[in-house]
C-alpha cells in the first residue's frame, strides 16, 4: 500500500490525540487541525537535518501556537531526532519528559524558541528573521540562507505584539519570514466571531505583507500557497484554513476539542474516521518509514553546506559567533583604564554610551536598538550603522514604539545565534517589556536590556516616567541579572557582565542625571561581579553599613562623611547587582553585612525587598509612593534621599 500524505498527517493526529488522553491534560484541536500543513512543511520544505539539530544554515521553525505542542513533539520523532523517543511522548506533560506541557527550547533540540505566550513566538520569529539576514550580509548565502517558518493561531494574531511584531517585519521587509496561520475559527471560548470581526488578510496587507490562502486539508493547495510566500520577496501571510480538531467526528470544528482530552469513545470513533488502526503510541512501519526518509532529506544539504564551510575564509569567525564566544578582548578593560586615568562625572547612561563605543567597536556581533528613545537611551555607537531593508548590514535597529516588539525580537535574534542583540527603552516601560524579559530569561537568552531613566532622578516628566516598583519587580525574575550601577565603572563593569553571560539576560538601569566617577582606582578585578562590594571603609569604629546602588551610592558615600565627622564609622557597600551577590560565598556575604553593625539600604525605588540584607532592625530609605514632577534635586530632597535627612535618622537608630 503506498503511505498517502493523509495518513502521514494521521500520524501526528493519532500521536496528539493519545498522548492528550494518555496525559489527561493537553490541547488535541490545533495538531489534528494542522497536521496536513505541517507535513506539507515537514517534508518538503523546512531545511533541517535531525541528525545535527542545531546546524547553523537550518530553517528556523517556531510553533507560536505553543499549546499545540504535541505538533512539534510528533514530527521532531517522526522524522528522526534522537529526542523525543516514543517513550518521552508517552509522557507528555509528566516530570522529567522533554515533552512539556508547552515546547520549551532547552528541553528539545528543534524546539527554537519556548512559546505559549500567545503571539511571542511570532514576535520572536521576526527577530531570528532579523538575525539571519544580518548574517547572510557579513557570511554570505554560502554560509547563511534560510528561511523562518512560523504557525500561529487565532490567538497569536489578536495578540497586541502581533501589531508590533508584523509592523516591524513588513517595514524591514523580512522576506524569508514565513506565518503559516491556523484559520479555524475557534479559540477556547467559541468561535473567533465572539470577540473579532477584522480582516486579519487586510491588516497584514496594509502592514506591507504578502498573504495568500489555501484549503489546509489540501496538501497540493498548502503547497501552491508557500510556493507563492517562498517567491514573494516581502514577509508572508499563508492563511491556513483549517478544522481544529480534524479527525474527531463529533467534536471537530469546536471548541470542545482546543484543550481537553477527547475521551476515550471519541478516540475511538477518531481512529475510525482516520481508518487509523495501530494502537497508541505505535506508528505502522510503512509510515515511520516514510516520515524518516522526510527527515533524512536535508543531509545531503547540510553535507554540502559543511564543504562549503570548510572551504570558507571566515570559518573560524563564523564558528566563534555562531558558537557564542566572545572575542579574547570585549574593549572593556581598556575603556575602564581610561576612566581610571581620567575621571567622568557623567549619567550612567552616557557612561553606558561609551562603554558601548568600546564594546561595538570590538565586539562585531553586539547589534543594538532602541524603542524610539535613541538619544534618551544612549545606545547608538559610530560602529552600529542603521540596520534598514536596503542595508541588512547595519548593527542598529530602529525599533519604533514597540518596546514588547523589540524585546521579542531580540529574543529570537538571541535564540538564533551569531549576533548579541541590546535594546533600549526607559526602565518604567520595562513594564510593556515584561513578558518578554520573562521569556529572555526562561529561555536562557543572551539578550541585554539598557534600561534608562532609572528613578525620581529623570525629574520632570513626573510619575507616569518615574521608576518606583520596576529595579525591584525586575530583581524577582529568575535568572534575569538587573544591575543598578553607580558610576561609569561600574557601567562598564556591568556591561561585561552582562555580555558574558552567553545563559541568560542582563538588563541596566541607568540614569538620566549626573553622578561623580566614585570609582578612580584600578582595581585589578570586576568588582561588580562580586554583586556588591564595600566602596568605602569605617574609619572610626564602625557602627553602621549603608547600603546602596546606583545614583544612591554617592548619597551613601556622603552620609557615611557626615556620620564619620561625628566619630560613628560608617562602610558604603555598593550593591549593583543582587544576583551575582546572592551567588557569593556566605562568608563574603557575612564579611560586608556583619551581624554587629545596623544596616541602611539606600535606594530611589520601593523599600519592599531590602529586608532581606538590612534584616528586621535595619532602615530602609526609598520611595514607597509614586513620584511627582519637579527637577531631579527637589524630588530627591522631597522624598527623604539626601544625606542631610538620612544622618539624623541613622543616628537616632544607633541611639545617638
Ligand atoms: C498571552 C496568552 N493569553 C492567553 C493564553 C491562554 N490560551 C491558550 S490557547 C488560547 C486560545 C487560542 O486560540 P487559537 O490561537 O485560535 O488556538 P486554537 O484554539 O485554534 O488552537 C488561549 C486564550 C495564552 N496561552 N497566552
Ligand atoms: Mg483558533
Amino acid at each position: 500500500m503506498t503511505v498517502t500524505e493523509s495518513m502521514l498527517a494521521n500520524a501526528i493526529r493519532a500521536l496528539s490525540m493519545d498522548a492528550v488522553q494518555a496525559a489527561n491534560s493537553g490541547h488535541p484541536g490545533m495538531p489534528m487541525g494542522m497536521a496536513d500543513v505541517a507535513t506539507v512543511l515537514f517534508r518538503e520544505y523546512l531545511k533541517y537535518d535531525p541528525t545535527e539539530p542545531k546546524w547553523a544554515d537550518r530553517d528556523r521553525f517556531v510553533l507560536s501556537a505553543g499549546h499545540g505542542s504535541m505538533l512539534i513533539y510528533s514530527l521532531l520523532h517522526l522524522t528522526g531526532y534522537a529526542r523525543p523517543t516514543m517513550e518521552d511522548i508517552r509522557n507528555f506533560r509528566q516530570l522529567g519528559s522533554p515533552c512539556a506541557g508547552h515546547p520549551e527550547n532547552f528541553e528539545l533540540a528543534g524546539v527554537e524558541a519556548t512559546t505559549g505566550p500567545l503571539g511571542s513566538g511570532l514576535a520572536t520569529a521576526v527577530g531570528m528573521a532579523i538575525a539571519e539576514r544580518h548574517l547572510n550580509t557579513g557570511f554570505g548565502d554560502a554560509l547563511v540562507d534560510h528561511r523562518t517558518w512560523v504557525i500561529a493561531g487565532d490567538g497569536c494574531l489578536m495578540e497586541g505584539i502581533n501589531h508590533e511584531a508584523i509592523g516591524l517585519a513588513g517595514h524591514l521587509g523580512l522576506g524569508r519570514l514565513i506565518v503559516l496561520w491556523d484559520d479555524n475559527k475557534i479559540t477556547i471560548d467559541g468561535a473567533v466571531s465572539l470577540s473579532s470581526s477584522e480582516d486579519v488578510p487586510a491588516r497584514y496587507a496594509a502592514t506591507g505583507w504578502h498573504v495568500v490562502s489555501c484549503d489546509g486539508h489540501d496538501a497540493a493547495d498548502v503547497r501552491r500557497a508557500i510556493d507563492e510566500a517562498v517567491a514573494d520577496p516581502r514577509p508572508s501571510l499563508v492563511r491556513c484554513a483549517t478544522k481544529i480538531g480534524y479527525g474527531s467526528p463529533n467534536k471537530a470544528g469546536t471548541s470542545g476539542v482546543h484543550g481537553s482530552p477527547l475521551g476515550k469513545d471519541e478516540i475511538a470513533a477518531a481512529r475510525a474516521f482516520l481508518g487509523w488502526t495501530a494502537e497508541p503510541f505505535v506508528i505502522p512501519e510503512d509510515i515511520a518509514a516514510e516520515w524518516r526518509k522526510a527527515g533524512e532529506k536535508g543531509a545531503a544539504t547540510r553535507a554540502a553546506w559543511t564543504e562549503r564551510l570548510s572551504a570558507h575564509a571566515d570559518k573560524a569567525e563564523f564558528e566563534r559567533r555562531m558558537a557564542g564566544i566572545l572575542p579574547a578582548d570585549d574593549g572593556v578593560a581598556g575603556h575602564i583604564d581610561a576612566l581610571i586615568a581620567s575621571p567622568q562625572k557623567i549619567a550612567t547612561r552616557k557612561a553606558s554610551e561609551i562603554a558601548l563605543e568600546a564594546i561595538t567597536a570590538a565586539v562585531p556581533e553586539a547589534l543594538g536598538g532602541s524603542a524610539d528613545l535613541t538619544g534618551s537611551n544612549n545606545t547608538k555607537t559610530k560602529a552600529t550603522a542603521p540596520f534598514t531593508k536596503d542595508d541588512y548590514s547595519g548593527r542598529y535597529v530602529y525599533y519604533g514604539i514597540r518596546e514588547f516588539g523589540m524585546s521579542a525580537a531580540m529574543n529570537g535574534m538571541a535564540l538564533h545565534g551569531g549576533v548579541i542583540p541590546y535594546g533600549g527603552t526607559f526602565l518604567v516601560f520595562s513594564d510593556y517589556c515584561r513578558a518578554a524579559i520573562r521569556l529572555s530569561a526562561l529561555q536562557k537568552a543572551r539578550v541585554v536590556y539598557v534600561m534608562t531613566h532609572d528613578s525620581i532622578g529623570l525629574g520632570e516628566d513626573g510619575p507616569t516616567h518615574q521608576p518606583i516598583e520596576h529595579v525591584m519587580s525586575l530583581r524577582m525574575i529568575p535568572n534575569l541579572d538587573v544591575y543598578r550601577p553607580a558610576d561609569a565603572v561600574e557601567t562598564a563593569e556591568c556591561w561585561a557582565l552582562a555580555l558574558a553571560d552567553a545563559d541568560g539576560p542582563g538588563l541596566l538601569a541607568l540614569t538620566r542625571q549626573n553622578l561623580p566617577q566614585l570609582r578612580t582606582e584600578a582595581a585589578g578585578e570586576n568588582l561588580s561581579a562580586r554583586g556588591a562590594y564595600r566602596i568605602r571603609t569605617a574609619k572610626a569604629d564602625r557602627k553602621v553599613v549603608l547600603l546602596a546602588t546606583g545614583s544612591e551610592v554617592a548619597i551613601a558615600v556622603e552620609t557615611a562623611d557626615m556620620l564619620e565627622a561625628e566619630g560613628i564609622g560608617a562602610d558604603v557597600v555598593s550593591m549593583p547587582s543582587w544576583s551575582h551577590f546572592d551567588a557569593q560565598p556566605a562568608e563574603y556575604r557575612a564579611g560586608l553585612l556583619p551581624d554587629d553593625a545596623l544596616k541602611a539600604s539606600i535606594e530611589a525605588g520601593v523599600t519592599f525587598g531590602w529586608e532581606r540584607y538590612v534584616g528586621a532592625k535595619g532602615l530602609r530609605f526609598g520611595i514607597d509612593d509614586f513620584g511627582a514632577s519637579a527637577p531631579a534635586e527637589v524630588l530627591y530632597d522631597h522624598f527623604g534621599l539626601s544625606a542631610g535627612k538620612i544622618t539624623p535618622q541613622i543616628k537616632a537608630a544607633l541611639g545617638r
